[in-house]
């Protein structure tokens, strides 16, 4: 491990996905909207430019803080009349001085992998949990040397919706 050829991060996976007939809902919070919006961005772009899934066919709806997510998902799951293939939930946390970031983020990341149980659609993890603005910024694409990680949901929400034997 490590070395110039160490390769941190996912490994593409071996076969072609084709993402043309999904329907993917993203969900995302209104909190820290500065770091938010660019990895809804990026899950977007990878969804459309890498696997050519319909823009009419991404529907996005935003909630206030990362503690909804896993709420809002699982009623849109299970209240629309899509029948959706995959959706990602974007959120990111900053920790603070108090427990607030800890319990937040133990519930939202317990929460989003029970409404993917529950619900049987791949529910992506698309919450960053940080200890700084800067390691935020760093994780959203934003600043040289940077890295999208929205960019990595897109294409899991893809590798997750086309999941079979
Ligand atoms: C209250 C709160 C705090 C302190 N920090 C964040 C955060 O860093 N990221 C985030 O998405 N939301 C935060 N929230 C809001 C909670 O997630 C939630 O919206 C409120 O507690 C209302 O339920």
């Amino acid at each position: 491990m490590g070395g110039d050829d160490f390769h941190k991060g996912v490994k593409e996976p071996n076969a072609k996905l084709d993402g043309s007939s999904l329907r993917i809902l993203i969900v995302h919070t209104r909190w820290n909207s500065q770091i938010v919006d660019p990895l809804v961005e990026g899950a977007m772009t990878t969804l459309q430019q890498k696997y050519n899934v319909k823009l009419e066919n991404i529907h996005v709806r935003d909630v206030p803080g990362a503690f909804e997510l896993p709420s809002a998902a699982q009623r849109l799951l299970n209240n629309s009349s899509i029948t959706f293939d995959a959706a990602i939930c974007i959120g990111v946390l900053i920790k603070g001085s108090t427990m607030h970031f800890e319990y937040i983020a133990d519930a939202v990341s317990h929460g989003i992998m029970r409404v993917g149980l529950d619900t049987g659609i791949p529910v992506v993890f698309g919450v960053l949990t940080c200890l700084t603005d800067e390691q935020a910024l760093q994780r959203a694409g934003v600043g040289s040397g940077s890295h999208n990680h929205g960019t990595d949901w897109g294409s899991a929400a893809v590798e997750m919706a086309l999941l079979k034997l």
